[in-house]
């Protein structure tokens, strides 16, 4: 549901007055001590940003795409870390119940997560699985009441802070691939459910991944994701499109941080007697990066309506992700570039922006598999004209 235009601008204002005046002044803290301060996750959860995406009826504000991606884009003015806290009750590691859950499953966890209560995480990829993610082996196998996983998943993003996680297993292990794989709605202190420390990572400090392992982990067949076996593929897949919106939002807001930085220094940073800025070949770097960030936002904001509209948006999802990824390390490089030495140096929070957004192209799909997406949908198309 889209809220009224005057109540969308005054979350925008909030959320824009947030970023800028609390989380902003806060990055460097976060990327030195590898965590976001609890007093500021406390203030998200008042701002209602872990439940953006979860409907009313459910305790969250239940936005539409279209307003996800406008208040995501306004998250992107700051460190990716923050976002991270609350991400993946927005995205995936909530949707899946959202999309595909049973009416009880919905009212189990919903509200728990809209709050913020609770952390919600994604895991699909596993040590032999990532891109090849219908290649899982993660087993679950119905024992009474109940299933068995066994399997490890990998870099699976606010692990160490789940209070749930949302995890795609093989029921089948006679069909290979995508048909026989379910999803489950599986409680951090299950028995027989561990999660590794957290990785040191190339950027977003303050953003914790882990591995999560099940031996012999007992669920309750009620946590099938909607009940029905074989689906969770699908599940996942349906998830991934709408996260992979959320992400063009982010990678355009992380772009328009990053022009900003660079018109600041580009017109303070005197040469040759005058601010860069007034050289061509500096402000074809920032009209470039101008004219990319624009198409990123306007794309995503056109595929966020199909979605609304309900159209099938898999490929504009993914050109969205492709697109705005892809802009976005090529701004950072650029800002890098404007700002000379002083973009490669620590105190700038350039050189950490440019760590940031190299996870952007690989995560939730990287830059390959929604070429092969879109690829595949155009070839599918043609054959059957
Ligand atoms: N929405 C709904 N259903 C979908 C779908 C989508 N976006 N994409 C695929 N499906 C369905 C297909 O229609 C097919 O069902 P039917 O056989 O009943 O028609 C089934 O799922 C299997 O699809 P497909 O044959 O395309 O599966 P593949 O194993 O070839 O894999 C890719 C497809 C590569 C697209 C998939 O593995 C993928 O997205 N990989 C990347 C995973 C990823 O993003 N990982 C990041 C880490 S998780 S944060």
């Amino acid at each position: 549901m889209a809220l009224d235009p005057e109540t969308l601008d005054q979350l925008l204002d909030t959320v824009r007055r947030f970023v800028r005046e609390r989380l902003v002044p806060h990055e460097a803290e976060v990327a030195e001590n590898d965590a976001v301060p609890p007093e500021i996750i406390a203030e998200m959860r008042d701002l209602g940003l872990f439940g953006l995406s979860i409907p009313n009826a459910h305790g969250g504000l239940g936005l539409s795409v279209s307003d996800e991606v406008r208040i995501v884009h306004e998250l992107g003015w700051t460190s990716p870390a923050f976002r991270s806290v609350f991400g993946t009750n927005v995205g995936i590691g909530s949707q899946g119940i959202v999309i595909d859950g049973t009416d009880e499953q919905k009212t189990q966890w919903l509200p728990r997560l809209a709050s913020g209560e609770i952390i919600a995480s994604f895991a699909l990829t596993e040590p032999e699985a990532g891109s090849d993610a219908g290649s899982l082996r993660t087993s679950a196998r119905r024992d009474g009441d109940e299933y068995v996983l066994n399997g490890t998943k990998r870099y699976i993003t606010n692990a160490p802070h789940a209070g749930i996680f949302t995890v795609m297993a093989r029921t089948d292990p006679n069909t290979p691939g995508a048909h026989g794989v379910s999803a489950f709605i599986v409680e951090r202190n299950s028995p027989g459910l561990s999660v590794g420390p957290h990785h040191r990572k190339m950027g977003q400090q303050g953003a914790h991944t882990a591995d999560v392992v099940f031996e012999d982990c007992r669920v309750p067949a009620a946590n099938l994701i909607g009940g029905v076996a074989g689906k969770g593929f699908k599940t996942a897949m349906k998830v991934l499109d709408r996260g992979r919106l959320h992400m063009g939002a982010i990678a355009t807001g992380i772009a328009e941080r990053l022009i900003d930085e660079s018109v600041g220094y580009a017109s303070e940073r005197q040469q040759f007697g005058k601010p860069i800025g007034e050289f061509q070949l500096v402000q074809a770097m920032l009209a470039d990066s101008r004219t990319e960030a624009y198409a990123g936002r306007t794309m995503v904001a056109d595929a966020a309506r199909r979605f609304d509209a309900g159209e099938d948006i898999v490929t504009e999802a993914a050109c969205c992700k492709l697109f705005c990824t892809e802009m976005a390390g090529r701004v950072a490089d650029r800002a890098v570039q404007i700002f000379g030495g002083a973009g490669y140096m620590a105190e700038y929070p350039i050189e950490r922006f440019y760590r940031d957004v190299r996870l952007l192209r690989i995560y939730e799909g990287t830059s390959q598999i929604q070429q092969i997406v879109i690829a595949r949908k155009m070839l599918r198309a043609a054959a059957n004209r």
